[in-house]
């Protein structure tokens, strides 16, 4: 292959909305890239197809580097999600063609595989925890070795991570083929609003990792995202209560675009701290990597600018004895998700991945060759990222509009969602 012939923006809802990126080069190999970006979807498909697609054409798609040095530093403004999330797809399309002209899967380009599966998380969530305790039991039977926990807090009605159907064995309707379905982006034309209580939260969700512990056992891996909604003393407080449940990680503990809020929180606490699902770029982590203040990194390949990026990142923490937890909800699309496996597989210092199944009518627009085995991933042997896009499918679900919801205390102001 010596050059790019089309470039087309694709935007699909089979479930939930996706923005993918797909290249054609002169020899007809097809490569594809995620650029999803939950609640401002059109924003990545204006800036792909009316700045980056017209640059694409007749680039050499081999020159990976160059082109993402290119796109970034060429831009002149620099970072952000919604220009790394169209950096990201190109990159992950371009990795994907490489990787299809050589004929072998992804991560053998990366270096080979450093493991034979990837450990992954899923969710359980229950308003309550007989209904929280179904949900990891249902998690438990589907195979999964890593569960994260979320619940209801008393005298709040809806908060994030609680699942409206938190049971698979219990199907609600066609629409979500009976999987575990927690998506936040509701379908409509304004955000929902959520309620929110800090202290109300602190004193509870110890009470829940209490219950979980003394239900299934000392070994387990239990994970927990705050979701960016704590202070970091507020955090510091949590770190320390949940010491004796001895979590796998505590996720999102502050909003840690102040990066220095994480030395105070890790001064008190021997939780360890997973952080980074908004951010863009390796400076986002500077403080954090550098100063040991974190023990994962959760960016996705699909907002940290593709894969070049993101191994760079986790290159960076690596020193450091950092190790990955790439981010993988539902609004990471199939494509997004398989470059996240190739390069787990590949790096040595791969910690955890986050797994939530996408639903029925997904799986059909985007077809997959990964591997779910007895609580593991693998990304499967195909050539490339292993994921085709069928085109007519994509078609048959136009774009809806969704917002991500957002939250106010009870005297009305807007909180961390
Ligand atoms: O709320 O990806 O750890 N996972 C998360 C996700 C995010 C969504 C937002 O689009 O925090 O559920
Ligand atoms: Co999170």
């Amino acid at each position: 292959m010596t050059r790019i012939e089309t470039a087309e923006v694709v935007v699909t809802s089979p479930d939930r909305n996706f923005v993918t990126l797909r290249l054609t080069t002169d020899e007809g190999l097809v490569g594809l890239g995620d650029a999803t970006l939950n609640g401002r979807e059109l924003a990545v498909v204006s800036y792909l197809r009316d700045h980056v697609v017209p640059l694409l054409i007749g680039r050499d798609p081999h020159r990976i580097e160059d082109t993402w040095q290119f796109l970034y530093r060429g831009a002149y403004w620099r970072r952000g999600p919604v220009t790394m999330a169209a950096i990201a797809a190109v990159d992950v399309a371009l990795w994907d063609l490489k990787a299809r002209a050589a004929g072998m899967p992804l991560y053998q380009l990366l270096g080979g595989a450093s493991r034979d599966g990837l450990l992954a998380y899923g969710h359980a969530s229950g308003r309550d925890l007989p209904e929280l305790f179904d949900s990891v039991r249902d998690h438990l039977e589907q195979g999964y070795r890593a569960i994260r926990i979320q619940t209801g807090v008393p005298g709040l009605k809806t908060i994030y991570g609680v699942a409206s159907n938190a049971r698979s064995a219990e199907p609600t309707g066609a629409d979500d083929g009976g999987r575990y379905d927690y998506e936040p982006a509701g379908r409509g034309p304004q955000p929902q609003e959520e309620d929110w209580d800090t202290p109300a939260y602190l004193r509870h969700l110890p009470t829940v990792f209490e219950a979980v512990r003394h239900e299934f056992g000392p070994e387990l891996p239990l994970l927990h995202d705050g979701h960016h909604r704590m202070t970091p003393i507020q955090a510091a407080k949590l770190g320390k209560s949940l010491e004796p449940y001895d979590l796998f990680w505590l996720e999102d503990c502050t909003p840690a675009e102040n990066q220095q809020g994480l030395r105070l929180v890790r001064q008190h606490t021997t939780t360890p701290l997973a952080i980074g699902e908004v951010f863009n770029t390796v400076w986002d982590y500077q403080t954090l990597v550098s100063e040991q203040l974190i023990d994962y990194v959760r960016s996705a390949v699909t907002h940290t600018g593709g894969i070049t990026a993101l191994r760079k990142i986790l290159d960076f923490a690596a020193q450091y004895q950092i190790r990955s937890g790439i981010h993988g909800p539902t609004d990471i699309s199939p494509v997004g998700m398989a470059a996240a496996l190739h390069l787990d597989l590949a790096i040595h210092n791969f910690g955890i991945q986050e797994y939530m199944k996408h639903g029925a009518r997904t799986d059909e627009v985007f077809r997959q060759s990964f591997r779910w085995e007895d609580g593991l991933l693998h990304p499967g042997d195909e050539p490339g990222l292993g994921v085709t896009l069928d085109v007519d499918g994509a078609g048959k679900y136009p774009y809806v509009q969704a917002y991500l919801p957002y939250n106010r205390l009870s005297d009305g102001t807007v909180h961390d969602w």
